[in-house]
């Protein structure tokens, strides 16, 4: 785990012009052979050595131009292979053999098994686990692959690229080679051998080429890929009509596996999903599922031009394709449903997932300058920042020049390993806009904050707006330099119209975007001719915490009359906000527990406006979360005081709103065949959070019950059943809903995963117990990624009261989880370790004890890089 410095960059001295692999799969001894053909770079020392990146490897043979290498001249470590004396100017070839073990690789990086499946993960250094490569995203070849298998077990034989052909081998094995033309760093490398089942489809390209489509599950499973191919033909024909991209093979493939990492991987023309990712049917997948599936579908497919074609110069440039590729998944998803409620969901990820990380102790820049273990840096800060970053390019240089400066990239860049500053500047030139403070965005960690104060003066018709941004110190970054802000901005007037100033003075305000560049800046608004109403940050042009001392009636019009969807949320939010931390207040000092009337009332008003999408009223309906509150109290945090007050506010809510609940309950009923699609799905999110704050208003389990024995798809069943779960843990009810659904699905894992991750969350002292106990049952499968986070990672992330328990037993537990889960895979238990970052703004008791917990972490010996990074970082 040395640390690597993105100042320390340079290009490699030996240029790689082709790769060729032949494989002989073996579950415990597969035979590698590579060829690889490299010429020593112009202006390299002829002296210079050929080192290739290895990662627990054993050298077999070594070639050079097909003769032996003599012992003297290379040395060769698990991590290594050295080369010396090789020729100054032409082209040589390179072939070394080794062999791996892919039954033992339980990391799942490199080349490993699953369910009877070969398959390999590569990004972001995986390839170094299949042989001795320079493995480095900025190593760029066409690759030619041969698979040899045993026919029994192994009916497909898959790689990248375009198919060349196959056939008998010798007895009982057979073979398959593939091409890929377009060169590719070795992170995207794939391949994928098993018996599996085939759904197929074919897709014609807007200049008329056909492409084949196919996606491998497995097999029996075939049906549940219906909607992820939708999904697919849905995000190629997004591509070419939004950003003029072609996909540029004859074939694209998904592979479904079980045991997997993360999300899904977008290797060329071969990804690789997580089946939590492809399989939905109704009766198994939820609306959030299917919603999932088509993002990363779309996601990993938009890859194919944003990180393949042009792919990162190194891994410092990590959010290059990351960042822009979920800007691009959030404005397909935004085009196929409904854009604020996408815009409210991601933000409020955005504010329950990245502000965390950018305010502790694991806070780091989009475009970090060290790391010690690249695997730790696939954060929300580089993905869901990294997007709200391009995102703010967007809205700075408005939708024409946006898409002129992504043209420009797409076509100066095709073929290229690029950097930050490279896609920058393609924005420069296509806007004529300097976007070097902007660019600050990119290198400086934190959340800023903009603190706003109005004054309106009637006499003039003068309304200003004073802003002052500050970014917070973060790790390694005490001071720091003032941003470029966009932040959209409306003055509503008493009509509810949006006033047009006759002028604007105080900096650059254009299409309603108001440029913050000081650190203090003034604007006056010429012409406003009553007291308007200030809309700032609308639709959350600007990733930031916002200070506006504003009225609870202002707000309130915001919530009531905005024509920004965004914005009326945000008002909303920005009113319960207050009264929850004063309920948290009251909870801790045993003090009575009262909520503003007028809050209640208009959400209430809100919620009941038919004139609304379903699927908005949930989202305001959806109160922040526990973590929400806790990240704006700040600091000496009681999470029991923040659940209760919680549960509070939604008691009181329930009370008052009993029949508006009630009639959003009733009328909403799921009737008819379900269908996916976002209307539909958002009349069932309002029907069962309405059903959820109705559990506190009655106080038997009795309507969930009924919702449970009468839901007719994974959605309605989920939720019933963690409403009875959470609200009513010791009932019979519960329990025997727990049992029907366990038995029902016992068979299938994806399902069992939601029974997993419905326990783990039930609230409150017992959830430790339940959890231990959990971990004995068949379901959990310990070397399972999926059904780890299911279990450990809901209840270390998504259950505040039982993970933050004040004996700090629940630490201890965890700690002891991540030594064991190390063990096997790295990159799993660091990610989940990371659930741990908060822990320096607990009340000082859980925080002694999460430090002690954090520290027996530390202590234990042989941690993985990837744990230990996390664990230091953390503590320090
Ligand atoms: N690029 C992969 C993530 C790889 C993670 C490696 N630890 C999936 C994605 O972002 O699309
Ligand atoms: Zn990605």
């Amino acid at each position: 785990g040395q640390i690597v410095h993105l100042a320390d960059y340079r290009p490699t001295d030996f240029v790689l012009e082709r790769v060729d692999l032949t494989f002989e799969l073996d579950p415990q001894n597969t035979k590698v052979e590579a060829r690889l053909i490299f010429h020593r770079r112009e202006g390299v020392d002829a002296s210079a050595p050929l080192v290739l990146d290895g990662d627990e490897l054993m050298l077999s043979g070594l070639l050079l131009d097909q003769i032996d290498i003599p012992a003297a001249q290379y040395d060769a470590t698990p991590d290594r292979l050295t080369i010396r004396d090789l020729p100054a100017e032409t082209p040589f070839e390179i072939c070394v053999t080794n062999y791996i073990n892919p039954e033992a690789n339980t990391q799942l990086m490199g080349l490993y098994r699953t369910n009877g499946v070969y398959c390999t993960q590569c990004e972001a250094e995986g390839f170094r686990r299949i042989t001795y490569f320079p493995d480095r995203p900025d190593v760029l070849a066409p690759y030619t692959i041969t698979i040899v298998a045993a026919k029994e077990g192994n009916t497909f034989l898959l790689s990248n690229g375009n198919f060349l052909g196959g056939g008998n081998y010798d007895e009982g094995r057979h073979f398959a080679a593939w091409f890929d033309p377009h060169p590719k760093p070795s992170y995207l490398f794939a391949l994928v051998a098993g018996d599996l089942g085939l759904i197929e489809d074919t897709f014609t390209t807007m200049s008329g080429r056909d492409v084949a489509l196919k996606i491998y599950v497995e097999h029996g499973k075939e049906p549940r890929a219906a909607y992820a191919m939708d999904a697919l033909k849905r995000s190629m024909k997004w591509d070419e009509e939004r950003f003029g991209r072609e996909y540029d093979l004859d074939i694209f493939m998904i592979v479904a596996v079980s045991d997997f990492n993360m999300g899904a991987m977008e290797n060329k023309g071969l990804n690789v999903f997580n089946d939590k990712y492809v399989l939905a049917d109704p009766e198994t997948a939820t609306d959030a599922d299917y919603a999932n599936i088509e993002r990363i579908i779309a996601h990993e497919y938009f890859h194919n031009w944003t990180g393949n074609r042009i792919t990162c110069r190194d891994w410092f440039q990590l959010c290059l394709k990351e960042g822009l590729t979920v800007y691009r998944d959030q404005e397909f998803s935004s085009d196929m449903r409904s854009r604020a409620v996408k815009r409210i969901a991601d933000v409020r990820h955005l504010k329950s997932e990245q502000f965390p990380e950018d305010g502790g102790p694991l806070a780091h820049p989009p475009r970090p300058d060290k790391y010690r273990e690249i695997n730790n840096f696939y954060t929300t800060t580089v993905y869901e920042k990294g997007a709200e970053i391009t995102g703010m390019i967007a809205t700075i240089l408005g939708e024409d020049d946006f898409r002129k400066g992504m043209d420009l990239y797409f076509e100066r860049h095709d073929g290229d390993a690029a950097t930050v500053e490279d896609f920058v500047k393609c924005f420069e030139e296509a806007s004529g806009r300097d976007l070097s403070q902007f660019f600050r965005w990119y290198i400086q960690a934190g959340t800023p904050l903009v603190s706003a104060s109005t004054s309106y003066d009637a006499a003039s018709s003068t309304f200003t707006l004073s802003l002052e941004q500050t970014v917070p110190a973060t790790p390694g970054q005490s001071s720091k330099q003032a941003l470029y802000i966009p932040l959209s901005t409306a003055l509503i007037l008493d009509n509810g119209q949006i006033a047009a100033p006759s002028k604007v003075e105080g900096g650059e305000y254009k299409n309603g975007v108001l440029h913050l560049t000081e650190r203090s800046q003034t604007f006056s608004f010429s012409g406003i001719s009553s007291r308007p109403v200030l809309s700032l940050n609308r639709g959350f042009s600007a990733p930031i915490n916002l200070h506006l001392e504003q009225s609870a009636e202002d707000m309130v019009q915001i919530a009531r009359h905005d024509t920004d969807m965004f914005s009326r949320w945000q008002a909303l939010t920005t009113l319960a906000m207050p009264n929850l931390v004063k309920a948290t207040n009251a909870v801790r000092n045993d003090a009575p527990v009262a909520f503003d009337a007028g809050f209640i009332t208009t959400l209430i008003e809100v919620i009941g406006d038919d004139a609304l999408e379903p699927a908005f009223r949930a989202q305001v309906l959806a109160l922040p979360s526990e973590s929400d509150i806790a990240r704006e109290i700040g600091s000496s945090n009681d999470p029991d005081a923040i659940h209760q007050a919680r549960n509070a506010a939604m008691a009181a809510i329930a009370k008052a709103g009993v029949e508006t609940l009630t009639a959003l309950f009733d009328a909403f009923e799921d009737k008819g065949a379900y269908s996916p699609d976002a209307t539909s799905a958002g009349r069932r999110s309002l029907r069962n959070i309405a059903m959820s704050y109705l559990s506190f208003a009655e106080e038997t389990p009795k309507r969930a019950a009924d919702a449970f024995a009468a839901a007719s798809n994974m959605t309605d069943l989920a939720h019933a059943l963690s409403i009875l779960t959470q609200r009513f843990p010791d009932s019979a009810e519960a329990a025997q809903a727990l049992a029907t659904f366990e038995a029902r699905f016992a068979d299938n894992a994806l399902v069992l995963d939601k029974w997993l991750s419905i326990q783990a969350a039930i609230p409150g002292e017992g959830a430790l117990g339940r959890i231990k106990s959990l971990t004995g049952s068949k379901h959990f499968v310990g070397t399972n990624p999926n059904r780890v986070r299911s279990l450990i990672g809901t209840f270390a992330f998504g259950n505040p009261t039982g993970f933050n328990r004040a004996d700090g037993e629940a630490y201890r537990f965890l700690a002891e989880q991540i030594v064991s889960i190390d063990k096997r895979n790295p990159q799993l238990a660091a990610r989940i370790l990371t659930s741990m970052r908060s822990w320096r703004s607990l009340e000082p008791v859980r925080a002694d004890h999460a430090r002690a917990a954090l520290t027996t972490i530390e202590r234990s010996p042989a941690l993985s890089t990837d744990v230990r990074d996390i664990v230091e970082r953390v503590l320090k």
